[in-house]
């Protein structure tokens, strides 16, 4: 193909698959604009960079597929790191496509110029600058090609001002195949043989499942081998939250009483103990070989494709020749879990002044579709909403995931309005987490993606003032204005805004909210006393 630079990888990225760039207006990147706009491709500009570089990985969340934002040369890279690192530790597939200061004077002081590389080098699967204009092909396809293998995560790529405007005339190479490895089957071996002679098993599903889109494999592996499965991050709703064998509230009292506890597609990091977990016996299955743990013992592990390592779980059990029967097991579980989700009904139902936040998703609860996707950004408010909200689907429920930068939310609202548009998208806003990036509710009044933005406003930065307080016995830096009207700004902004003061009214104003066809704010007065039951993450 002839053309401009810009062309090269607008076209490398369409071939791809990729039809949507989020990003946000910079002279560097005009020339791949051009290119974009040549093919069709929708370009979604934000209102800052934070914001379009945390759309591309909520759309690699919700699509499983490559996101991508165009940030342009300095600032707009800088803007965008923080996505990057989020993308980093979730391994989530995204594509940077920075703008760069011309080559040509490189050294001169050109504006804007800094060399990103070594900025976004230990948050990137691959960072590299295409020097030159034939380069540019191969270059944007192995940043694709990075992101998209697992162990997934964000590739960075930029080209110089002067490389991208350019002409050239080079062969735009072949999509390399994503190759997904095959497990060792000794390994495999192991792990059915313990799971085959486990009386009280667990198995505990991750994010990295569901990147590998083993969904299927995982509700066939629960089911033939009588597992117990709790999910967290991305793969909420990998087994829907009625099926027999899914289990939410009850994981401290399996783990407590597991004598096997399978990690599958999880690092066995803080959310899991760092691994020390009991007396059970720990198996790490993970999507690639530097992903097992090194810090724990472990009884056994393997690592390929997660679902087909469940499969063959589940063939190597069989041909042992057991068919283990953990129904006393998970009737045990069942119960437990009963009895804490009935403990549930009265913050769920609160009629409290003033409001408390249980309430708030009691009330959501109702009203959310199968497939709604949910989306939080904030502290103590999205807590409740991790253990309150049930996920059926899979890519429904999006939080910060294990970097838990404040921010997020509307740039995962834009992208998942964008991939579902027949959807409802609700995202729950802790009201500090709200001052990061309510701005971009601008985008999606400019783009008419109705969202509906739940604000949980207890007018401070919850979560770290209890922490501080138990700490500390006093709390700094940890007041926000009292009730502040953040929908008085999405209402000036074209959107619908709604104060809520008093339980009775939450329900019919979030009916209104869903109703309302346009991005729309529901301004929760919350309790400023009440505080997330829950143990430091901190260390
Ligand atoms: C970018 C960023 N800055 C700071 C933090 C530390 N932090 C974690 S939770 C939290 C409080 C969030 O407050 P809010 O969104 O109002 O939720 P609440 O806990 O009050 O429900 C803070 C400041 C963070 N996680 N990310
Ligand atoms: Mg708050």
């Amino acid at each position: 193909m002839e053309g401009h630079g810009g062309h090269v990888a607008a076209e490398v990225l369409r071939r791809r698959g990729v039809d949507t760039v989020f990003t946000l207006s910079g002279g560097h990147l005009f020339p791949v604009y051009d290119g974009l706009r040549d093919r069709g491709m929708r370009m979604v500009d934000t209102r800052h960079e934070q914001t379009a570089s945390f759309a591309a990985e909520g759309w690699s969340k919700l699509t499983r597929r490559l996101g991508v934002a165009m940030l342009t040369a300095g600032p707009g890279v800088t803007n965008g790191m923080s996505a990057m690192a989020g993308a980093h530790l979730a391994g989530s597939p995204m594509l940077v496509v920075g703008g760069r200061a011309p080559a040509a004077r490189w050294g001169s002081g050109s504006l804007q110029e800094l060399d990103h590389l070594p900025l976004v080098a230990s948050i990137t699967r691959r960072a590299a600058t295409a020097l030159t204009t034939d380069t540019i092909a191969a270059e944007v396809e192995a940043a694709a090609a990075a992101a998209l293998t697992p162990h997934r995560g964000p590739a960075y790529i930029d080209i110089p001002l002067d490389v991208l405007l350019s002409t050239t005339d080079p062969a735009v190479p072949e999509v390399t195949p994503v190759v997904r490895p095959e497990p060792d089957p000794d390994s495999v071996a192991r792990v059915a043989r313990l799971l085959v002679e486990a009386e009280r098993p667990v198995l505990l599903a991750g994010s990295d499942l569901y990147w590998d889109e083993g969904e299927a494999a995982l509700v066939r592996c629960a089911e033939a081998l009588g597992l117990p499965v709790f999910t967290s991050g991305l793969a909420r709703g990998t087994i829907p939250a009625d099926h027999p064998h899914a289990f939410a509230r009850c994981r401290g009292h399996a783990i407590g009483n597991a004598d096997v506890v399978v990690a599958l597609g999880v690092p066995l990091d803080f959310r899991l103990r760092y691994g020390e977990l009991g007396r059970a016996a720990v198996v790490h299955l993970c999507d690639s070989p530097e992903q097992v743990a090194r810090h724990v013992a472990l009884a056994a592990s393997a690592s390929g494709d997660l679902g087909a390592i469940l499969d063959a779980v589940v063939a190597s059990a069989e041909r042992q020749g057991t068919r283990p029967d953990h129904g006393r097991w998970l009737a045990r579980l069942r119960d437990e879990e009963s009895a804490l989700r009935a403990s549930e009904t009265a913050e769920l139902e609160a009629e409290t002044s003033p409001i408390r936040p249980g309430r708030i998703y009691g009330e959501l609860r109702r009203r959310l579709d199968r497939d709604a996707v949910v989306i939080g950004d904030g502290g103590d408010f999205v807590s409740y909403a991790g253990r309150l909200l049930d996920t059926y689907r899979p890519g429904c429920f999006l939080d910060p995931g294990p970097y838990g930068c404040l921010g997020t939310g509307p740039g995962y609202a834009i992208a998942a309005r964008l991939a579902h548009p027949d959807r409802q998208v609700v995202l729950l806003l802790g009201d500090g987490a709200a001052g990061f990036s309510l701005m971009d509710l601008d985008t999606l009044v400019r783009f008419k993606l109705p969202v509906v933005v739940i604000v949980g406003n207890n007018s401070c930065w919850g979560l770290e003032k209890s922490a501080m307080e138990q700490w500390f016995g006093y709390h700094v830096a940890a007041e926000l204005a009292p009730n502040t009207r953040y929908d008085e700004v999405v209402r000036a902004l074209g959107g619908h805004g709604e104060l809520v003061g008093e339980s009775a009214d939450i329900g019919p104003a979030i009916d209104r909210a869903l109703a309302a066809g346009v991005p729309a704010l529901v301004n929760v007065l919350t309790d400023p006393e009440d505080v997330y039951p829950r143990r430091t993450a901190l260390g």
